[in-house]
């Protein structure tokens, strides 16, 4: 399936679609010992000769040594190549917090081809997309998970995608049909050509999505070098060993749990990742206290239940070191709590799959741990805070963070319009988050300036909602807003105008809304929590929706209905 001819993964010039950085900039990261020339399928490869004994992966009642994630590894690039699979062929992964996930990906790895990581959330219409816009040339899905056969979605994806090979973990794979993933293991892996197939180090690795802001969800393209720098610094900054054990709890392949130091930080030092299928303290607690749970990774909601379930059960926590809590902010009143009631220390990360991850350190004080989102993870990364004119602002007063560095990307892949406004000229990413700088270089996010919503660390990008909602024929006009949750911390709310009733046409509801959603295959997160008819919108002095007025709008509303609940139960 390449189509370019290359001798041992070394190729002439960079994929198309890819921004590298400028030389100047590429030189000061090697120079600076940053970018090593190692692929993360050779990071595997050293940490299998290192730890060939250690358990690296826990998944259920399977333990893998190093030595046998290396092997499973070889034997899965053996046999995708078989299946055609090369260098720098996109494969789209969505799969749950499996073993094989591992597997796949340094396969993929070694192969120089990218693992393009969907959130076992999205559905058709995510799917589609990434097929379309990555150019996939395989998807690999798990037979099914939590209640979801993902086989049928291929089917769907199918559709629009013919001649897609997917490739199905699990039982009941029909021949035909799909392809199984257990098959392929069974191929013959000569040990020399995986050695040899090893990508240059500055090619692309893999694909995070963007949380996005704009209509399609972009791709990020991070390279071996780049982004195993970022794994290397995150795993010295929580001073992961080989007796680090950390339990993955967040989706495997979001960048936080994967990168931050996150699972690949810990198969760097030779610990032990630990995979749950899901983050409840019902399973996790009893996770954390079987294997001694050192590490593990939170979004803020899951953090206040974890909190709620130590009160009973804090004894299960007793190996837990280190709690790190990000993907959205964390209120200070939690964030004081971790130490006394959870009994270990509270890690905050603010980071973003475009690059930029910032972590308060194990060393700092309370103060610092509960009311900052920490401070970046390298010396030559560069922060800039600006005004609306990209003017930097007085030390400690709140801006927009842009920032360049040595794994921020330089601008998303085959974006070229995008990229002219997400990027500076001078290549600093517009990150869409307002944040106040302390001295010492500590950041508070104080906010957020991109059209997003953050649902409790999920993103979902207020204009591809609003242009799902206006395909429907009876919504004239859709406004996404983010409304304040006290557990989510954001929810959406979409404020739509209705085109005048035609005959025999229904009353257009909030549910024949959601359920058009639904059946426009749109992962669940996206669809509004809330649905406001309105007749008009208010607009800006520009002539754009006034959006802030609509959150406060909704604000209030929810404020004065909470008001009323309260009074309604002090009557009764
Ligand atoms: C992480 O990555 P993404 O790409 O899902 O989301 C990035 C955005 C940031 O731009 C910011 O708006 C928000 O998520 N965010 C936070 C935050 N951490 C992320 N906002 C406030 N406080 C925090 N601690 O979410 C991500 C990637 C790597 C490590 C950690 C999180």
């Amino acid at each position: 399936m390449s189509t370019q001819i290359h001798t041992q993964g070394r190729f002439s010039t960079p994929l198309a679609g890819f921004c590298p950085w400028p030389e100047e900039f590429a030189a000061r990261y090697r120079a600076a010992g940053y970018w090593r020339g190692e692929s993360l399928g050779s990071m595997l490869r050293h940490s299998a000769q290192q730890f060939p004994d250690n358990i690296a992966i826990v998944c259920g009642t399977r333990r893998w040594t190093y030595a046998e994630l290396d092997k499973r590894a070889d034997q899965l690039a053996a046999g995708l190549a078989a299946q055609g699979i090369g260098a720098r062929d996109r494969v789209l992964l969505q799969l749950p917090n499996v073993a094989e996930f591992f597997a796949i990906c340094f396969a993929l790895f070694r192969l120089g081809a990218i693992p393009v990581f969907a959130l076992a959330a999205h559905r058709r219409s995510e799917i589609v997309y990434f097929c379309q816009h990555a150019q996939a040339s395989a998807y690999i899905i798990a037979a099914q998970d939590g209640g979801f056969d993902f086989r049928q979605l291929a089917r769907e994806v199918r559709q629009s995608h013919p001649h897609l090979p997917v490739i199905v973990l699990g039982d009941s794979v029909q021949a035909e049909e799909f392809i199984a993933l257990d098959g392929l293991y069974q191929q013959h892996a000569p040990e020399q050509a995986a050695e040899q197939a090893e990508p240059a180090a500055s090619e692309v690795a893999l694909m995070q999505l963007s949380g996005g802001s704009t209509g399609l969800p972009k791709l990020i393209a991070r390279t071996h070098d780049d982004y195993l720098y970022s794994v290397r610094a995150s795993a010295e900054i929580c001073a992961l060993s080989q007796d680090s054990v950390y339990l993955c709890a967040l989706p495997v392949a979001h960048n936080f749990p994967l990168s931050s130091p996150g699972s690949l930080g810990v198969l760097y030092s030779g610990g032990k990742v630990v995979l749950a299928n899901n983050a409840s303290p019902d399973t996790a607690f009893a996770l954390i206290a079987q294997e001694a749970v050192t590490i593990t990774a939170l979004v803020p909601p899951l953090a206040m239940i974890w909190l709620e379930a130590a009160r009973s059960r804090r004894a299960q926590l007793a190996s837990l070191q280190v709690l790190q809590v990000g993907g959205a902010r964390l209120s200070d009143e939690i964030a004081s709590r971790v130490r006394q009631e959870m009994g270990c220390q509270l890690q905050q990360v603010f980071g973003m799959a475009e690059g930029l991850v910032n972590y308060t350190r194990l060393g700092d004080s309370e103060e610092i741990c509960s009311s900052s989102q920490g401070r970046p993870i390298s010396p030559l990364d560069e922060v800039l805070i600006v005004d609306d004119e990209d003017q930097a602002v007085a030390p400690g007063e709140v801006g927009h963070l842009l920032t360049r560095g040595p794994y921020t990307i330089r601008g998303y892949y085959l974006a070229p319009e995008h990229n002219a406004r997400a990027f500076t000229g001078d290549g600093f990413y517009r990150t869409g988050d307002l944040v106040q700088q302390l001295p010492g270089g500590y950041l508070i996010v104080q906010g957020r300036a991109k059209d997003q919503i953050n649902r409790g660390g999920e993103k979902l990008a207020a204009e591809e909602v609003e242009n799902h909602l206006l395909a429907h024929p009876q919504v004239h006009a859709a406004a996404l807003v983010a409304m304040p949750d006290p557990f989510l911390g954001e929810r959406s709310c979409a404020f739509i105008i209705a085109k005048p009733l035609q005959e025999n046409e229904p009353l257009l509801r909030a549910t024949l809304l959601t359920r058009f959603l639904r059946e426009r295959g749109l992962a669940q997160y996206k669809i509004p929590d809330r649905i406001e008819f309105v007749n008009e919108f208010p607009f800006t002095g520009v002539g754009k929706v006034n959006k802030r007025v609509l959150r406060e709008r909704i604000a209030a509303q929810i404020t004065a209905l909470a008001q009323d609940h309260i009074e309604s139960k002090e009557l009764a």
